[in-house]
């Protein structure tokens, strides 16, 4: 597929989308939703990629959804079309995704970070969940992974008022990971993906899944959940490798199987 709204590239068993509406600050239309979902379609389908990196520009990750596209909307169009479902995509990947922000993460924006499993931020990182202001609220997740991220307190008053919060605060907050300097910010998101990447596939992608599960379950079922994984795990010629070479004070080669 050719991509007009995003640039996409691996670099060993990396994945990388660059959103890539510069004119727009990166504003998520329908287009560039249906490339992000294709790009990782083509990411999750290829073994060879063992993690995702999803980032934008110094000056933008994305400002929000395109207003100029919503605009017209009307109701009937968004209930029949399920208008921002299909969306979502990004939070049903099933290999790690670190989301690496610069500049506005607003709206749709912050959302998407959001759907991500690590967001690393830079010094010039600004989050927010600004609908209100445009008299919506915030539509795919933004009112639920917020307040989980971050609690009612604060989530209330962004998604309430629209403050967006520096970097420095969604620290302080527990919403990204680290703050790291601008300049430093895409070789830091590639050097965690590159670990990520180098270790095993399977490991991987069930502590992701397992994570998530704490924000479906109970704390019993979330337990029950992971110990099944843990076990399962005891099945992959990764686990048979990964504790040799501890055992041998070598380095671990994962073969993914
Ligand atoms: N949609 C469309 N165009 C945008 C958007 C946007 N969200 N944000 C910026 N742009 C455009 C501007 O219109 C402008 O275009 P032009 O040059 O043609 O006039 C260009 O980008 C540059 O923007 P500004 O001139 O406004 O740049 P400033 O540096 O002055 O301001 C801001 C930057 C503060 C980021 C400002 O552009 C702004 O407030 N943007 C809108 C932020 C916002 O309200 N976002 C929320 C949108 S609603 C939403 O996201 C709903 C989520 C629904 C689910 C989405 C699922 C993924």
């Amino acid at each position: 597929m050719a991509y007009d709204n995003i640039l996409v590239e691996t670099n060993g068993r990396v994945g990388v989308i660059t959103l890539n509406r510069p004119k727009a600050l990166n504003a998520l239309n329908a287009a560039l939703i249906t490339e992000l979902g294709a790009a990782l379609d083509g990411f999750e389908q290829d073994a060879g990629i063992g993690c995702i990196v999803l980032t934008g520009s110094d000056r933008a990750f994305a400002a929000g959804a395109d207003i100029k596209e919503m605009q017209a909307l009307s109701f009937p169009a968004t209930y029949v079309d399920d208008f921002i479902t299909s969306w979502e995509r990004l939070s049903r990947c099933r290999k790690p995704v670190i989301a690496a922000v610069a500049g506005y993460a607003l709206g749709g924006g912050c959302e998407i970070a959001m759907m991500c499993d690590i967001i690393l931020a830079a010094d010039n990182a600004r989050f927010g969940q600004p609908e209100i202001q445009l008299g919506i609220m915030p539509g795919a997740g933004g009112s639920q992974r917020l307040t989980r991220a971050i609690g009612k307190a604060k989530a209330m008053e962004m998604t309430l008022t629209g403050r967006t919060l520096t970097a420095e605060e969604a620290d302080r907050y527990g919403l990204v990971s680290r703050v790291v300097p601008l300049a430093e910010l895409k070789d830091e998101a590639m050097k965690i993906a590159g670990t990520i990447a180098g270790l095993s596939l399977a490991s991987a992608m069930m502590t992701k899944e397992s994570v998530n599960r704490a924000f479906e379950s109970s704390l019993a079922e979330g337990i029950r959940f992971e110990r099944r994984l843990f076990q399962a795990l005891f099945a992959t010629a990764d686990q048979k490798e990964g504790m040799a070479a501890f055992a041998a004070k070598r380095s671990a080669s994962f073969t993914n199987n």
